[in-house]
């Protein structure tokens, strides 16, 4: 059991005392939903009766959250496209062979663009990745421009009839304006043959509330449609995947929990946050 869901099986169903009520507050910041966070969940505590707290404070956290849809955009008549981008290492080429690999378990075909360019390494690490999926992927020249990659397997992927083209990018620290240069140029020079669909920023949850920064730095670039949090595993919180949505009121609609290729699931946050309590 979690430590959240030693205290919600210990709480005694009165109405929360101070003591209690300091416990659940570092309980939440240590699960990494943030100071801002911990205290409007600590609101709606203190006005419970005590009989229905979890309950209350997992509406509370579900009303909170974006109401957009959370399922990958899907558009069975053409090329439906995704653009994965984030800082360095939170885990986007990982997360391009999961939606990948889960895609062509549903059925669909899929096309991969290794718009890193700036390291064979990471056109190494997709193309290994392909192979083992079984997917087919367009690679560019070593430090080719990737909106040019990226136009390329555009093109190639609606030649080749494929449902969707899942588009990896470098990961770099960057400023407002270079993200908006690299990725937005990708976008422009794809959206001549085909639109991009989703914009999914990656996010390691292991970063804290600094990745939440990021994700705000990338969203008012390139407007991002959705977030993957990353490396759950590993991360002592959870907090920090309904932090970020609510921050930025975009949909959480995947998170990775492991470096295998299945290691990925849909976001429900009402599992999710049960899960968390328990
Ligand atoms: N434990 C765990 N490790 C992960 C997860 N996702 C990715 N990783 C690992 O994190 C490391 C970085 O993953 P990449 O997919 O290469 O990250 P990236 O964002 O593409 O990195 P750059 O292209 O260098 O910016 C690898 O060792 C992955 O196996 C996850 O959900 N859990
Ligand atoms: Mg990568």
């Amino acid at each position: 059991m979690g430590r959240l869901g030693d205290f919600f099986a210990k709480f005694n169903r009165t109405k929360i005392t101070p003591e209690e009520l300091v416990n659940f507050s570092e309980l939440l910041i240590d699960a990494d939903f943030g100071r801002s966070y911990a205290e409007q969940i600590l609101e709606v505590a203190k006005k419970s009766d005590g009989s229905n707290l979890q309950e209350r404070v997992i509406d509370s956290i579900i009303e909170s959250l974006s109401k957009a849809p959370r399922n990958l955009a899907s558009h069975p008549e053409r090329l439906t496209t995704f653009l994965i981008a984030g800082v360095n290492g939170t885990g986007k080429t990982t997360t391009v062979a999961k939606i990948a690999n889960k895609l062509k378990l549903s059925g669909k075909t899929v096309t991969l663009a290794a718009c890193d360019t700036f390291r064979a390494a990471a056109v190494d690490q997709l193309t290994t990745w392909a192979t083992r999926i079984g997917v087919p992927i367009i690679v560019g020249k070593e430090n080719a421009d990737p909106a040019s990659v990226a136009f390329s397997a555009a093109e190639k992927a609606i030649e080749n009839g494929s449902d969707v083209l899942i588009i990896d990018t470098a990961g770099r620290l960057h400023n407002k304006e270079n993200l908006m240069q690299e990725l937005g140029k990708i976008e422009r020079v794809v959206s001549k043959v085909s639109p991009i669909d989703e914009k999914l920023f990656i996010l390691d949850g292991t970063t804290g509330q600094n990745g939440i920064e990021q994700a705000k730095v990338f969203h008012e670039a390139i407007g991002i449609s959705g977030i993957v949090v990353t490396k759950l595993d590993g991360s002592a919180g959870g907090g920090i995947a309904l932090a970020v949505e609510r921050d930025l009121q975009v949909p959480v609609k995947l998170f990775g929990f492991g470096e295998g290729v299945a290691d990925i699931s849909e976001f429900d946050p009402d599992r999710y946050l049960r899960n968390l309590f328990t």
